[in-house]
């Protein structure tokens, strides 16, 4: 499968050229008006998740600039978390007879027949940020995404060095069914496989909330209480959600980022003043800037070039120890 890597958001501009090969000059066809100058304005729908995060709004203000610094008409959907919302919305992009569609989509499976829809209308659909379960992959013309069980084992190896081997950790999960979700908690429990003495005592979803990562916290802190066991750390799938939780440790006269280590992922900027004001320790980045490489790839795609199944964007981790340095730099 051919593959290319987008790199980390302080890299970015640097590693889209990465992508130029097939970006350069893409001329785009399709049904749309035509401009002055005689190039076609583009129409793309893009059927988002909703604004549960941070980061996804940090993606969603990420595609809308780049399709308006290119000239692009964009048709935006928010499906507030509902996957029969997307399916929706796509269908009407279809019949809107769109030039192409870029999907966010909420969870992994149950699209086979919509994205058979678009294509049979010969609109090409990109993937963004999470991936499908298809089982043909000729349904979607290229995901551009993270490696989400490689940032969930970078969390895991972090949090294993830092506890010696020993303790007990939370899990605050995201979105059932959702990829980052599931590929992050793998990742996070390949790394403690080496680790036996290191227990996940409780998991649950948080859905990629603050408010719920702050309610689950709650109630995990409650049951420990009860139990008499003590959590020694914290793993949240998603930033928003380590901040809630690290309200709810404070509620209870706890200092987060002592008294229990709290990780997470995403590296939104709130996280770089948790970490610096102590109470974060860790967060992996997860770049959601992929409105130029989705542009990118409409582009290219709309002109008949060849672009690659799937484009890695790549990502690193973040502890206190260079937060303060890196905070500057963070764009979003
Ligand atoms: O980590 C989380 C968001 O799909 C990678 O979704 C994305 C995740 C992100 O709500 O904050």
């Amino acid at each position: 499968m051919r593959r290319k890597i987008l790199k980390g958001t302080t890299v970015l501009a640097g590693a889209m050229c990465l992508l130029a090969s097939f970006c350069e000059s893409a001329e785009p066809a399709g049904p749309s008006d035509s401009k002055a100058g005689g190039r076609k304005t583009l129409t793309v729908g893009f059927s988002q998740i909703g604004a549960e995060s941070g980061w996804r709004t940090a993606e969603t203000r990420s595609i809308r600039s780049e399709a308006a610094r290119r000239g692009i008409n964009l048709k935006f959907s928010d499906a507030q978390q509902k996957q029969e919302n997307q399916i929706r919305a796509i269908g009407t992009f279809i019949a809107q007879k769109v030039d192409a569609i870029i999907d966010a989509p909420v969870v992994e499976a149950g699209w086979e027949p919509i994205l058979k829809q678009a294509k049979a209308a010969r609109i090409p659909v990109i993937l963004v940020d999470r991936g499908v379960n298809v089982s043909d992959d000729s349904l979607y013309t290229t995901l551009i995404a993270s490696d989400f069980v490689a940032e969930g084992k970078m969390a895991g190896d972090w949090l294993a060095k830092k506890l010696k081997g020993k303790g007990n950790v939370v899990e605050l999960q995201g979105t059932p069914g959702a990829a980052p979700a599931m590929d992050r908690k793998r990742g996070f429990e390949a790394a403690l496989k080496n680790h036996p003495d290191i227990k996940i005592i409780k998991s649950q979803t948080g859905d990629f909330t603050r408010a719920k990562g702050k309610e689950v916290m709650e109630a995990f802190l409650k049951a420990a209480q009860g139990s008499g066991a003590k959590i020694d750390a914290v793993y949240a799938h998603n930033d928003d959600m380590a901040l809630g939780a690290i309200q709810a440790i404070e509620a209870t006269g706890l200092k987060p980022g002592t008294d229990l280590l709290v990780v997470s992922i995403d590296g939104i900027k709130p996280a770089f003043e948790a970490m610096i004001a102590g109470k974060l320790n860790c967060t992996v980045e997860c770049n959601p800037l992929l409105g130029p490489a989705a542009f990118d790839a409409v582009e290219a795609t709309l002109a008949g070039k060849p672009i690659p199944k799937r484009t890695l964007v790549e990502d690193r981790i973040f502890d206190q120890s260079v937060s303060k340095e890196a905070i500057g730099s963070r764009q979003y």
